[in-house]
């Protein structure tokens, strides 16, 4: 008999299920569902895992050696030890760039599309990732992620140019992150719902944990760094004062968490409820966050889970990139708070 908790989200999180799922089994069973498909998809989200396994690995002993920021330091082999995200980096890009399942790659850690190598054969999928997103908590042992986002190619065949890259996030066909925290924890979605994978490592195996995750309609958690409040537009400091308001029967004030790391705190929104979010300012009209390898991916994973993912003014899967590294002001969540944000901000309230 399989132990079920509640937790304040809808989500059961299966401490004995019934049957061991690994993510393998899982993705199998999907493509399963979909005579249709050759396993070109399926093969991108076995070697996702694959990514998953080989940074937490690494993670997990950043605060053994020192091999953040510029160590200068060489290991036995002489070799100069890697930055932590440049390593998350060459994962992603080695464990993709000979499978024959993409045609062109963008990382947060590379200027320009990432080809793949002349040699390799060329695939119909486009993968954008962010391959560490939040490494500078690592020092201080704050979960940090990789996040990513898989389109279908846009050009007919060949190496994958820059228009395979700058798209609709709507046209995703899949999206997930990995947050390496007390536990690792693989998240994605195809489209059809949003499934949670835990790693055991004694076993080096996702099981299947949080099956079908469903966020909170509402919740009472806002998350945002409130050090810029003074640099924040009118409407979004009166959106906060909103929710900072002593009014008990409308569950207000809400709780301020902010952990400054997006994978933890939209991991968190996504268990619990509310909403996450980093608002445009007078000195960064466009936020912060990058919507290719960012706000898309989560954005995503949030409406599959009943949720919403808004710039403010429309919604983030909407908007067609024109750069590969554009940012965007980003509010996702429970659908609820979501939209009480967009009426502040676009002035309804
Ligand atoms: P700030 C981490 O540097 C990051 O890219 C995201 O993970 C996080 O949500 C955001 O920036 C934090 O930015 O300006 O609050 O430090």
């Amino acid at each position: 008999m399989s132990s079920v908790s509640k937790t304040a989200s809808k989500t059961p999180i299966v401490t004995r299920p019934n049957e061991i799922v690994t993510i393998e089994r899982h993705i199998l069973d999907q493509q399963a569902a979909h005579p249709e498909a050759r396993g070109d998809l399926s093969k991108l989200l076995y070697d996702i895992a694959l990514t998953g396994k080989l940074i937490a690995r690494e993670v997990n002993k950043a605060g053994l050696v020192d091999i953040l920021g510029e160590t200068g330091v060489t290991n036995v082999q002489g070799e100069t030890v890697q930055k932590l995200d440049d390593f998350a980096n060459e994962c992603f890009v080695k464990t993709f760039d000979h499978g024959g399942q993409l045609c062109v790659m963008g990382s947060e850690e590379v200027d320009d599309p990432i080809q793949i190598p002349s040699k390799f054969e060329c695939g119909d999928y486009v993968l954008l990732f962010d391959p560490l997103d939040g490494s500078s908590n690592i020092d201080v042992n704050v979960s940090v992620g990789s996040i990513w986002s898989i389109y279908r190619r846009k050009t007919e065949s060949g190496p994958g140019t820059l228009e395979d890259l700058l798209r609709c996030g709507a046209e995703q066909v899949a999206a997930g992150y990995v947050v390496y925290g007390s536990s690792t924890m693989l998240v994605y979605t195809t489209g059809e719902g949003v499934s949670g994978f835990t790693l055991d490592p004694s076993i080096g195996e996702f099981l299947l944990s949080h099956p079908d995750m469903q966020m909170p309609k509402a919740g009472t958690v806002y998350s945002l760094n409130e050090g810029y409040r003074n640099l924040f537009f009118d409407s979004t400091v009166r959106y906060l004062e909103h929710l900072q308001t002593n009014d008990p029967d409308s569950g207000r004030p809400h709780s301020a968490r902010y952990i400054g790391s997006m994978v933890a705190d939209v991991h968190r929104t996504l268990l619990y409820g509310g909403i996450f979010m980093y608002p445009a300012t007078k000195k960064a009209p466009g936020g912060k966050l990058r919507l290719m390898y960012e706000a898309n991916p989560m954005g995503m994973i949030m409406e599959q889970a009943g949720g919403m993912a808004s710039t403010g003014k429309e919604r983030i899967l909407d908007i067609q990139a024109t750069e590969l590294h554009q940012r965007i002001p980003l509010y996702m969540g429970s659908e609820e708070n979501v939209k009480l944000a967009v009426e502040f901000e676009t002035g309804v309230r």
